[in-house]
């Protein structure tokens, strides 16, 4: 068994969490924050046979886009002395960020 942990952005969560539904594919799904751009995005954890990973990353491939970003001011690293940013500052947000972590073991009571 494996761990994916998949970060999406909160566009495309609800549509994941129904592709894994249909697919019967367990998942659970949290609110997070990204660190760069402080605005929320969803992590879902999902624990699947090794021989559904694959299936697993390719929905989620399929189901996520990249979009285009703007940093707002109180965001932006780059600003002026009054605190406004000087320019538009745009960021290209992935579809997912995914990791696959092996599991030690697997409990349910
Ligand atoms: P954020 O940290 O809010 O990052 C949003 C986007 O900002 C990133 O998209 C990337 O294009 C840009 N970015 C992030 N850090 C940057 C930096 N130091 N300098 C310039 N640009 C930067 P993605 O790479 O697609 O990441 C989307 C979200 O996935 C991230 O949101 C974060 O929540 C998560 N993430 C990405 N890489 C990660 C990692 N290695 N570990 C944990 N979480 C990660």
């Amino acid at each position: 068994m494996k761990l994916v942990m998949a970060i999406v952005q909160d566009k495309d969560s609800n549509r994941l969490a129904n592709e894994f539904i249909d697919a019967n594919i367990r998942a659970t799904k949290l609110s997070s924050t990204g660190g760069f751009l402080k605005a929320g995005n969803s992590t879902f954890i999902i624990g699947v046979e090794e021989e559904r990973v694959q299936e697993t990353l390719e929905l989620i491939k399929q189901t996520c886009q990249s979009r285009k970003q703007y940093l707002s001011s109180s965001m932006s690293l780059d600003v002026t002395l009054d605190g406004q940013v000087p320019y538009p500052v745009e960021v290209e947000v992935g579809g997912a960020t995914v990791f696959v972590l092996p599991i030690e073991g697997f409990h349910q009571y």
